[in-house]
């Protein structure tokens, strides 16, 4: 059996795992022999917000629908055959956000989780509970099930939010677009949170950990935020590897690199993973894939005791993904099948 523990935020870190369970399936049908792989996905929650009262879950969502096949494919985030009649009524009450649009269906997932959460479910019994009818092929861990949101610092006045204030992220990424500079990314709620023990369990027992092309900042990085994940990276004897989610020096997907800016690292494929830090330095990286545009890269990650690799990086289609986790486990070289 190999275990595998992922670090994921939202649309790339869901796109990264559906081309992980492809390559393992595929591995599966091998006559090397049958290794049941499992799969548990450790889900950023500081995108998470009380929305008209309900509680709503970015990122676990968007791995959950897109694992279990429910995601709107040209969004990357919501429901497919979605419907949007609900949030414009609520609009017309001049309540929530009428820039952060929640669907008809994804409402239902906020509901029901709403429903379990006030009845004393923890976010992880209620995600394990939601992923009973997705099946989404892994298993499905908050970071904690203590409310921690990612929150922005603004650095000038705009509309209601004078200078200085601090916003919930989901309004500086989808209200404005990440066109505001953020002074600094407060993690509200992360001094009294702390990891699961199931996250504690999923790092320590793995057989390799992948760090998937998530934003490094406010995905990746508020995961490793969470007191006690970083320490259990420390422990586990998988070797840890990433993939840079910046290509030739930009961002893939989202706008990793305006979060970057705000926290004075350079956009590039060395630099992430410079940040991130070789394990043998109390970093958490033991290997690192960058994208043969940025092969210049890998001597100096070699330097800095971080194995490197340049191979293609573009997530075009779910078998370019799976080539993709193919050369991160060769990186670390997963144990033969037993
Ligand atoms: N992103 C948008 O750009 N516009 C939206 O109106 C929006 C609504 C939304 C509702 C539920 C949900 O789970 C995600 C939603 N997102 C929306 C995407 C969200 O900003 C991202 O999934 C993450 O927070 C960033 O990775």
């Amino acid at each position: 059996m190999t275990a595998i523990a992922v670090l994921a935020g939202g649309v790339g870190g869901a796109r990264f795992v559906r081309g992980l369970l492809h390559h393992e399936r595929a591995q599966e049908t091998t006559p090397a022999g049958r290794t049941r792989t499992h799969v548990r996905v450790i889900a950023n929650t500081g995108d998470d917000m009380w929305l008209n009262g309900l509680r709503v879950c970015p990122d676990l969502d968007t791995l959950m629908y897109t694992l279990g096949g429910g995601i709107s494919e040209d969004q990357g985030w919501g429901r497919n055959g979605e419907t949007r009649r609900t949030s414009a009524e609520i609009s017309a009450y001049g309540r929530g956000w009428d820039w952060f649009t929640l669907g008809d269906l994804d409402l239902a997932t906020h509901v029901v989780r709403t429903d379990l959460l006030r009845q004393g479910s923890t976010l992880t019994e209620v995600t394990e509970f939601l992923c009973r009818r997705w099946q989404p092929g892994v298993e499905l861990l908050p970071m904690s099930d203590d409310a921690v949101e990612t929150h922005v610092r603004l650095t000038q006045d705009i509309d209601e939010h004078p200078a200085g204030s601090l916003i919930h992220f989901e309004e500086w990424w989808v209200r404005y677009r990440a066109a505001v500079p953020a002074g600094e990314f407060v993690q509200v709620g992360l001094d009294t949170a702390q990891a699961t023990e199931q996250v504690i369990e999923a790092i320590l027992s793995a057989d390799v950990v992948v760090l998937p092309p998530s934003n490094p900042v406010v995905s990746v990085g508020t995961i490793l935020a969470v007191p006690g994940v970083r320490e259990a990276l420390g422990r586990t004897l998988a070797p840890v590897v990433g993939i840079s989610p910046i290509i030739g020096g930009a961002a893939v997907h989202g706008m990793a690199d305006q979060c970057l800016e705000a926290i004075g690292v350079p956009s590039t494929a060395l630099d992430v993973a410079l940040h991130y830090g070789a394990r043998r330095d109390g970093g958490v990286l033991d290997a690192w894939l960058v994208d043969t545009t940025d092969a210049s890269a890998v001597a100096p990650l070699d330097e800095a005791g971080i194995r490197a690799a340049a191979v293609p990086l573009w997530m075009t289609d779910v078998p370019a993904t799976a080539d993709m986790v193919a050369a991160a486990l060769d990186l670390v070289r997963l144990p033969a099948p037993s």
